[in-house]
């Protein structure tokens, strides 16, 4: 698959209410083309409500339902009773796939217990979280997906605490698809999009998607921005099948050697959110301690990545 293979029918409209360099919009385009327009959209408030524009005019060419911030798997769930029902009755000829969008707030806070609820269902949706890692459509307030050390008006000198990882909870819910996602990847995006909805039940998708205001640089640097969080290893692309985890694109890269991975301070400096980690004077032990944390976790997945070649070597041996 090949960007220029990508449908060129656009359900997301230009002209909309987004900010310039908008990561939402641009992973909301692509998740909306890799889809099709058989596609049922739910959005949780969130940016992309207030992006859709304000009513009567809407950007979106297909149907959407707009609900209330903590009910993202209760309205997937709704919904895939609801198309169940209408497929037994022979409404629709072809099964819509039923999306559900929210942000990271949506999702990491006041959404888990609804989202938890219907993965345990395996409810049949595809829920999206697109994280940019604040409450960013009230004007960047720290969330659980909030990254350590970054400014938001309410962690003015960085955040205390670490991020949770929600994909990884999802992972645990034995749900048959979890996958994270990148705008600087296009088509490994596009390609875990169309894999999601050739699956039934409860299909969970995250895309970082890197806020111009909120996380503070030049609205033209979003996909580089979201480019650096892969390349230095502090966002993973992957996607989790029947137990398996399977790394891919950038991160696949690093992992097999083929990539080296970059310094956390290269996606640190690239952002206004982590200034006060440089100026007036840099803070070596808070960047120490993120540099050891994605030390330690890329150790372990290349460790893993070794042993597991090492052991088809071993097995490509004739027997003895
Ligand atoms: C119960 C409730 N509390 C607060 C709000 C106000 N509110 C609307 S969107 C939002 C932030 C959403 O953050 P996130 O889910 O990360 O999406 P983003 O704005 O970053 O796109 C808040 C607090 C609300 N709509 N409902
Ligand atoms: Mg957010």
């Amino acid at each position: 698959m090949r960007i220029k293979d990508f449908p060129e029918e656009e359900l997301l409209l230009p002209g909309n209410a987004a900010c310039q360099g908008c990561p939402s919009s641009m992973a909301l385009r692509l998740a909306l083309k890799a889809l099709g327009r058989n596609t049922l959209l739910a959005v949780i408030a969130s940016c992309t409500s207030v992006l859709q524009s304000p009513f009567p005019a809407t950007a979106f060419d297909l149907p959407v339902l707009n609900m209330a911030f903590a009910t993202g798997g209760a309205t997937g769930s709704g919904l895939a009773a609801a198309v169940e029902r209408l497929m037994k009755k022979g409404v629709y000829r072809e099964r819509p796939t039923v999306l559900v969008w929210a942000g990271d707030g949506g999702t990491y806070d006041i959404g888990i217990q609804s989202l938890s609820g219907a993965a345990e269902r395996n409810a049949d949706f595809i829920y999206v979280c697109y994280n940019n890692e604040a409450y960013s459509n009230t004007g960047t307030q720290r969330s659980g997906a909030t990254p350590y050390a970054a400014w938001t008006t309410n962690t003015v000198k960085g955040k205390r605490e670490w991020r949770k990882d929600v994909a990884q909870i999802m992972v645990a819910h034995g749900i048959p698809y979890v996958a994270t996602a990148s705008l600087a990847y296009p088509t490994d995006l596009f390609e875990k999009f169309t894999r999601a909805k050739g699956i039934r039940g409860t299909r969970y998708i995250e895309i970082l998607a890197p806020c111009p205001p909120g996380w503070k640089f030049p609205s033209g640097h979003t996909v580089k921005v979201a480019r650096l969080a892969v390349q230095t290893g502090l966002w993973l692309l992957y996607e989790h099948r029947e137990g398996i985890t399977t790394y891919t694109a950038g991160t696949q890269r690093i992992i097999h050697g083929k990539a080296r991975r970059l310094p956390v301070e290269e996606y640190l400096k690239a952002q206004g959110r982590f200034r006060h980690l440089f100026y007036p004077e840099r803070d070596e032990e808070r960047i120490a301690e993120i540099q050891r944390r994605v030390d330690r976790v890329f150790e372990t997945l290349e460790f893993t990545h070794r042993l597991k070649q090492h052991i088809m070597d071993i097995e490509m041996l004739p027997p003895r």
